[in-house]
């Protein structure tokens, strides 16, 4: 997730923002309705509205005050997202959370509220004010027993779109008035690498700007795909996706260009590019690249100068490639072949193939997503290293084309701030919200530190000490399905006194919650984005299109709530309702356009926020020149000397000696092939496939699993697994059935795909299905829907990410006899309402 830049540009505007609260303009305006005086303005009841989603901008229909249809405002490609067709039933979902519940044995006595029966009680139904007096009342309890570490509100996960509206910062906003609390470090979906990466280069690498598309198509030969599935993950952005890197691939797949994917699955993209397509055993990527840099090395057809100019520490890698080091092992190509199972011969092309072309690899995430996760794109920086082609256009590697649509030239942009959380990532200044959490736990140790109080862990040269948490609040996650190892998650869930959970559904969360809060969806409330994580492209208006379902409200509204009973409603609001807080980072970034001149340069127009607000269309900005000839680490190439990196040697760091004093036996201060927890290559296998996890295509995680989009892909009514034909044959499994998935960890059924699609040995079960327990009561339940982290190990990457390995588990399969339960996620939980 792309918090980083976000951050940096909201820390930039905040210094300009401090002057000017000035009476809101929309209230001068006669568009102001009585009737509506929480949002400020009236609803269309007929007509369109404009808003944005991680999915896209998007126009919505609505008739007699409800949305009948939604697509994108504008079509930019010929591939389709069809989540952006389904936002009507996402509104009206059968499971949505109307109004507030509480836990039938935690109402009864809060302070002994039977935590082993959390998930598996009844629910009743309070009124909202009941519901944020207790939870007030809980909290302050707590805080006077055990303080504000014992408080986690790290609360991770992909909440809706919008600036304002941004419930994880707005509880931590909260929980900063009131003391402070404990929080999460890193994300799920770059969390080795955005630790390995500065060390490597000085920058987090994942999260940043793309050489520009037009370079690539211009000067690469050929582009490899190295563990990505871009097709299917461009569907969204961390804000509004702007759609044009399915643009750009569109244009890849035109130009003809040799296109080279690697991965143990031919997913979408391999498909719609019509790739070469090389399966590697999951997790073994880095021996495979060590056989190339061998081949490279060992036939001299590698860049020195570049490897001399700018690489450090080569030389102290060498002797672990020539089997000098302590392993006395050489990488040959056939060593790697051993391990990785693409054939030696193969193993050198690709190797004499990337040299003499201008090669572009682009990496995806998943491969870092597996223990040891660190090494793989350490290895692949070494490896371009080698090829000598970082800096150049159309050269080297990137690991983000299939992510926010990186690579999409920057537009020149008035840039709308979002609310702070008051820490230091992004604070309004103000000393009161200063006070930071004395402890951040990495965000996938959090089962780990439920279950551990007092246990210390080494992280990236640090040690942490686990606090006792006794009351968790999250907001827009959905951690009982997106956390490894489902059944000691539910244990670790069943630790602290009190869990809140504000939810727009009845996710498997919500359910274990003691208290849940009724959310509203973005399309019920105010906001504003801009589309693009990198390219700026535009400013897109988020005004509520129609009325609140239940009595479901804003997580602002709730933490206002919470904030008056604490005493400190002005120092959370500032004074400031959603919609003034819209307007104002609205009339920063239209300051922002005037002193950067926007009007006369390329006749961007930024209307006052009234107008802006009543047009309810997107402000579009102009994209640079200059940002069409962007090529990552084009400066550092030009000069090492003047540009250099952020690394202790301002070089790239092929060995680092930050690393080496942590004297970490999971992570060496070189690249390094280590035998991951579970793998194909392993002497006694506990079980008997690699299963992958993959990102869906047709969610994004968890959400949209419960509307009807799920019939499209749902095999048997349940999540679908792929296995490829000839271990379906020799399971007697057939497409259709329902098979039983299982290791030591768990069981799920799902639906069978027999196909050829991936390699033996393989099962791909994407994350995200909901998790769905047959006996709620009962310990290693079956979950009857298929998620996959019921399957998953609960382990860190290593003590220097810490980063979460979903990637990385093996399983067994059998095709499942007799009468399989139905599911019972989806249902209504309220049968009152
Ligand atoms: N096995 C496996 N597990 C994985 C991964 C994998 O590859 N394999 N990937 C990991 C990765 S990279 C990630 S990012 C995580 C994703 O994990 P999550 O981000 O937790 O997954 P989502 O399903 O997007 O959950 C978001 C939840 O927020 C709710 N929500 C949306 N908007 C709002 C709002 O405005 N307010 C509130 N209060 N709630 C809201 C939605 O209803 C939904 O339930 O999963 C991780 N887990
Ligand atoms: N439609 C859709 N788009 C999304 C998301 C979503 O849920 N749905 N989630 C978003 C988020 S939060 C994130 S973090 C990104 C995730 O983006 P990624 O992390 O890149 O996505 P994954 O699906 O985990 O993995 C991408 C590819 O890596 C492959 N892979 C896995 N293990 C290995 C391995 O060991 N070696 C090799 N060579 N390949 C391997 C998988 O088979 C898959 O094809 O996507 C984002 N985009
Ligand atoms: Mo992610």
């Amino acid at each position: 997730m792309s918090h980083i830049k976000t951050d940096l540009s909201r820390r930039k505007s905040l210094k300009v923002l401090a002057a000017a609260a000035s009476m809101p303009l929309f209230m001068q305006t006669n568009l102001f309705s009585a009737q509506n005086a929480k949002k400020g303005f009236k609803l269309i009841k007929d007509g369109e509205v404009v808003t944005g989603a991680h999915w896209g901008v998007l126009k919505l229909t609505i008739k007699d005050g409800k949305i009948v249809k939604s697509e994108a405002l504008k079509k930019t490609s010929e591939i389709k997202n069809p989540l952006q067709d389904h936002i009507a039933e996402l509104v009206y979902a059968k499971d949505r959370v109307k109004y507030p519940y509480v836990r039938k044995s935690y109402l009864q006595n809060p302070d002994d509220p039977k935590r082993e029966l959390r998930g598996a009680d009844e629910w009743v139904r309070v009124s909202y004010e009941e519901a944020i007096d207790l939870i007030a009342k809980e909290l302050k309890k707590t805080i006077k027993a055990t303080g504000n570490d014992s408080i986690y509100a790290g609360s991770y996960g992909w909440k809706s779109s919008g600036n304002v509206q941004n419930s994880r910062i707005l509880l931590h906003r909260f929980m900063n008035s009131i003391g402070g609390f404990v929080g999460g470090l890193g994300d799920y979906s770059t969390a080795a690498s955005q630790i390995i990466m500065p060390h490597v280069l000085g920058t987090i690498e994942v999260y940043e700007q793309q050489t520009a598309w037009p370079l690539v198509l211009e000067h690469s030969d050929i582009v490899v795909i190295w563990g990505a599935n871009p097709i299917s993950t461009l569907r969204i952005a961390w804000t509004i996706t702007d759609e044009l890197g399915f643009k750009y691939f569109e244009e890849l797949k035109k130009s003809g260009k040799k296109i080279v994917f690697i991965d143990p699955i031919k997913n979408e993209t391999c498909k719609y590019l019509d790739a070469q397509w090389i399966a590697p055993r999951p997790n073994t990527d880095v021996a495979m690249m060590l056989g190339m840099m061998h081949e490279l090395y060992t036939s001299g057809k590698y860049d020195k100068e570049f490897i001399e100019n700018y690489t450090h520490g080569f030389d102290k890698f060498l002797p672990y490639l020539l089997g000098k080091g302590k392993d006395k092992t050489e990488k040959t190509p056939k060593w790697a072949s051993e391990i990785c199972g693409i054939d030696e011969k193969t193993i050198k092309e690709l190797a004499h193939m990337f040299y003499e072309n201008r090669t572009m690899i682009m990496s995806g995430w998943g491969m870092q997503r597996s223990h040891h996760g660190e090494q793989p794109h350490w290895a692949l920086v070494t490896l371009c290293s080698m090829l000598g082609q970082i800096g150049l256009p159309g050269g080297g590697f990137g690991l983000s084309y299939h992510y926010s649509n990186g690579g999409v030239p920057t537009a020149k942009a008035g840039i709308v701030a979002g609310i702070g959380s008051g820490t230091s990532n992004g604070g309004t200044g103000q000393s009161w919200l200063q006070k930071a959490t004395s402890h951040a736990i990495p965000v996938a140790r959090i089962a780990d530190a439920l279950l551990n109080p007092g246990k210390t862990i080494d992280h990236n040269g640090k040690k942490i000490t686990y606090p006792k948490l006794e009351f968790i609040y999250w907001v827009g996650g959905n951690p009982l399905v997106h956390h490894q190892d489902t059944n000691t998650n539910i244990k670790a869930w069943r630790q602290p006194r009190t869990v809140v959970v504000n939810e727009i559904y009845w996710t498997p969360t919500a359910r274990m919650a003691d208290i849940v809060m009724p959310i509203t969806t973005s399309y019920e409330r105010d906001d504003i984005s801009m589309t693009g994580d990198y390219s700026n492209l535009s400013i897109v208006p988020m005004r509520q299109a129609v009325e609140e379902v239940g009595e479901s409200r804003d997580d602002y509204e709730i933490f206002t709530d919470l904030a008056k009973k604490f005493g400190v409603e002005k120092e959370y609001t500032e004074g400031r309702t959603a919609l003034e807080w819209i307007e104002y980072f609205y009339e920063k970034a239209r300051e922002q356009a005037k002193g950067m001149q926007l009007e006369e340069l390329n006749g961007v127009v930024m209307k006052p926020f009234a107008e802006f607000w009543e047009e309810n269309k997107p402000i579009e900005f102009v994209q640079n020149m200059e940002s069409f000839d962007y090529v990552r680490y084009g400066d550092f190439r030009e000069d090492p000397i003047l540009e250099p990196l952020g690394t202790p040697s301002g070089l790239i760091e092929i060995y680092s000696e930050t690393i080496e004093k942590m004297n970490y036996d999971d992570c060496h201060a070189h690249p390094t092939w280590f035998e991951p927890i579970e793998w194909l290559g392993m002497k006694q296998k506990p079980a008997e496939f690699h299963m992958i996890s993959v990102h869906p295509t047709n969610r994004l995680h968890s959400q949209q699993n419960n509307i009807v989009l799920r019939d499209s892909y749902a095999v048997a009514n349940r999540e679908p697994i792929w296995i490829n034909e000839k271990d379906a044959k020799a399971k007697g499994i057939k497409t259709g059935d329902i098979v039983r998935v299982f290791n030591k960890r768990g069981q799920v059924l799902a639906g069978a795909v027999v196909t050829k699609d991936i390699m033996q040995g393989v099962v791909k079960l994407d994350e995200g299905a909901w998790y769905d327990p047959l006996n709620s009561k009962e310990a290693n339940t079956i979950c009857k829907n298929g998620s996959a982290n019921v399957l998953t190990i609960d382990m860190p990457t290593s003590k220097l990410a810490n980063g979460n390995i979903s990637h990385t588990a093996l399983v067994n399969i059998e095709k499942y006899e007799g009468k399989a339960p139905e599911l019972s996620i989806f249902k209504h939980i309220d049968p009152k309402s």
